[in-house]
């Protein structure tokens, strides 16, 4: 039918739920590009270039896709919202360029935010301070990189993060940073963290109430890194701040495919067990020092004031008819 989304914006939401295009602000650009491509491809001719009503639901529908790819990371709504907010026109050529124009805008801002945001958390960090990570955040990479330009020597402990060893990303992007890495098992990091001078993680989405979700494993670090003395903090530009959390709403956390943690002749030879994957988990706002965005640095129990100010009217779901 004329509703279904583009084969090239399948092929992004497919990559999007198999992890090949993975963590919360490459999902979001990737998810604004994926309608840039379909509002070309529902101009590009057929029966819907003459039609602005078809354009829209068609858009609509793309977005939709998107949506259902992964639940978590509240960067992938919010890009979506953006993009589609800004959707008008009379005409289906008009419709097309602003649609093109807002998702081409909302890359930018990520971009600028992500730098402004890096240079934030590395005001935070002290010539010579080593950081220990967990997953892979290109947020939480941004601090780094930017405390190494500044000049600081920095050296990192990097938690390899079962089941999917997102630290091995990590890994490679600080070494390639200049920053000497050492990869510790996760069950490694409580030792470690006498040798720490500060925990940084990213952020899928940001509750009002402060509560960061992130990657499972954030929380209990969190807890570890307090109870050492070790401060932490998350790096989550504005688009990661969940603004159904404004009303009430929890987060959904993504519970993937026992696959990833027993292969199968494991999982054959231990038998009738349960085993269970959860992606992501919810750390409080008292384990959590600083929230650090493209805004400055808030402490997790004033997140809410700034989500008010950029969601004040909820949580709108454009992609709706
Ligand atoms: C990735 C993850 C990252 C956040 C932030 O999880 O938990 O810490 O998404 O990343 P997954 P960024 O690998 O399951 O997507 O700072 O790049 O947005």
């Amino acid at each position: 039918t004329d509703t279904e989304p583009a084969a090239a914006v399948r092929e992004i939401a497919d990559s999007i739920a198999t992890m090949e295009i993975r963590g919360a602000a490459t999902i979001a650009s990737a998810a604004a590009e994926a309608l840039a491509v379909q509002a070309r491809a529902a101009a590009g001719g057929g029966e819907t270039a003459s039609d602005p009503s078809a354009f829209r639901t068609s858009i609509r529908s793309a977005a939709r896709t998107l949506r259902e790819t992964r639940p978590t990371a509240v960067s992938l709504p919010n890009a979506l919202r953006y993009v589609l907010q800004r959707m008008e026109g009379d005409s289906v050529d008009a419709l097309r360029r602003s649609v093109v124009d807002a998702s081409e805008a909302f890359v930018r801002q990520l971009d600028r935010a992500q730098e402004d945001l890096g240079r934030v958390g590395a005001n935070r960090l002290t010539d010579g301070d080593t950081v220990m990570t967990h997953c892979h955040s290109t947020d939480a990479l941004a601090c780094i990189e930017a405390a190494v330009e500044q000049g600081k020597s920095i050296s990192a402990v990097v938690k390899e993060t079962r089941p999917r060893q997102q630290g091995h990303i990590t890994a490679e992007q600080l070494r390639d940073a200049g920053v000497p890495v050492t990869l510790i098992v996760d069950s490694a990091a409580r030792r470690y963290l006498d040798e720490v001078d500060h925990v940084l993680v990213g952020a899928d989405s940001i509750a009002a109430d402060g509560g960061v979700i992130n990657k499972i494993g954030t929380s209990g670090l969190a807890v570890n890194a307090r109870e050492r003395g070790v401060p932490i903090m998350t790096a989550a530009q504005t688009i990661k701040l969940h603004p159904e959390t404004l009303t009430g709403h929890t987060v959904e956390i993504e519970m993937r495919d026992e696959s990833e943690v027993i292969d199968q002749e494991a999982r054959e030879a231990v038998g009738e067990i349960a085993v269970e994957n959860p992606a992501f988990d919810v750390t409080p706002p008292r384990y959590m020092d600083a929230i650090v965005t493209e805004q400055g640095q808030f402490p997790p129990e004033s997140i809410v004031t700034l989500m008010r100010e950029l969601f004040g009217e909820g949580a709108v779901e454009p992609w709706e008819e």
